[in-house]
């Protein structure tokens, strides 16, 4: 709370309104993702409907906990700020500003704003539907003035703390677990969908409370789909099959892909894009540490994998932050210069796909420690035949 106090005051925000389900989650303890929080100097509340409520204020205690009723969200809150910002008499006597006071003289006046003035309240535009927006112009005081703050809350949760680490780490464990679990009972003849149900039943019935996202088993020509969904396609001898999955621990999320062949026979071309995927996902592995440019990770990886002529085969980005959202920034990719730093997690996750034929992804996720890297995942990543 005060990195969000520091940053309403240096851009002179009187109120933010959070939107985001995540970031109330990080700010307040407060899980449920239906609601939004208020935070003003003097007050912060997170508004939700009676279904809520008692969650609201058995995980985030410290916040006011208001219930919309039938108001909706806009009105209510346009009535919160308002009773704050502009009682009947509209003057601030600690400030000694008069009721007659020009916008000039009163500057300094944090909480109360004098006659003629209005708020800036600050919104979460990179997240908000359309029709929410519009709702807030609709009902939302002339006095009101909302300001975008881009991506300034969710940079709040891109270095995690030592609590935040243990637990993405535990729910990368428990992956890891989960892939062990499975690569002894794979065989040939089982269904994509047996293989994604074993993994998410092993990862909810040791300490998961869910998914960070849907899993992916994809075999053989699947698997040349980065993002596969399983089908009730049999998995056969001579397949790849690749699984990338991840679960919700304490709110934290994990991701690991590993791809393993069907059967004991590889042919040469898979066991050549199959090293490729290996060779660039340890070189990169290699580059992190505090003040590596993201791109450049990015792009050891992408040249090692066109170095070997597969160039065109690895569209897509070499990995992502992960923290209470399984998509956090920054991401390893062409596009971000970020700068590592310590307490951000990143995972791993070069590819080759070859369409019509097969596709090869290994994953981990590491967190950026003072010299180098932490890898959170301990799965093996030879070429397991099995
Ligand atoms: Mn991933």
């Amino acid at each position: 709370m005060d990195r969000i106090y520091n940053l309403m005051k240096k851009f002179r925000m009187n109120a933010l309104i959070l939107t985001d389900g995540y970031n109330i989650h990080y700010l307040s303890g407060y899980s449920g993702h239906t609601g939004m929080a208020l935070i003003t100097l003097k007050h912060k509340r997170i508004l939700t409907d009676s279904r809520y409520t008692e969650q609201v204020s058995l995980e985030a205690p410290d916040f006011e906990c208001v219930d919309i009723k039938s108001d909706g969200y806009a009105k209510c809150i346009n009535r919160l700020l308002v009773e704050e910002f502009f009682p009947s008499i509209n003057y601030d006597a600690d400030n000694n500003c008069t009721p007659d006071a020009v916008e000039s003289s009163c500057k300094t006046c944090a909480n109360t704003v004098c006659k003629g003035n209005t708020i800036r309240v600050g919104f979460e535009n990179e997240e908000i539907s359309y029709k929410q927006f519009k709702q807030f112009l609709d009902e939302l005081d002339d006095k009101i003035g909302l300001m975008p703050l881009d991506d300034k809350i969710n940079n709040l949760r891109r270095v995690k703390s030592e609590p935040e680490i243990e637990k993405i780490a535990m729910a990368e464990h428990i992956g890891d677990m989960a892939f062990a679990y499975v690569r002894d009972i794979i065989k040939p003849g089982m269904t994509e969908v047996e293989v994604a149900l074993l993994l998410e039943n092993y990862m909810r019935s040791h300490g998961a409370s869910g998914l960070s996202f849907d899993t992916i088993a994809a075999s053989g020509k699947n698997s040349s789909l980065p993002h596969a969904v399983p089908t009730d396609k049999i998995i056969e001898e001579g397949d790849f099959l690749t699984m990338d999955f991840g679960c919700v621990y304490q709110g934290y999320c994990s991701d690991m892909t590993r791809t393993v062949l069907i059967g004991k026979e590889p042919s040469e071309k898979q066991i050549h894009v199959y090293e490729t995927v290996l060779k660039a996902q340890l070189a990169a592995l290699k580059l992190i540490k505090p003040g590596a440019v993201c791109s450049e990770i990015d792009k050891c990886a992408r040249d090692i994998i066109a170095s070997e002529g597969y160039g065109d085969y690895f569209g897509h980005g070499l990995g992502h932050s992960v923290g209470l959202f399984i998509h956090e920034e920054p991401r390893l990719s062409p596009k971000c210069h970020d700068i590592l730093e310590p307490g951000i997690t990143v995972t791993v996750e070069p590819g080759i796909y070859i369409p019509g034929e097969f596709g090869v992804r290994i994953e981990d996720l590491v967190v950026v420690t003072e010299d180098g890297c932490r890898n959170l995942a301990a799965s093996p990543k030879e070429l397991l035949c099995i």
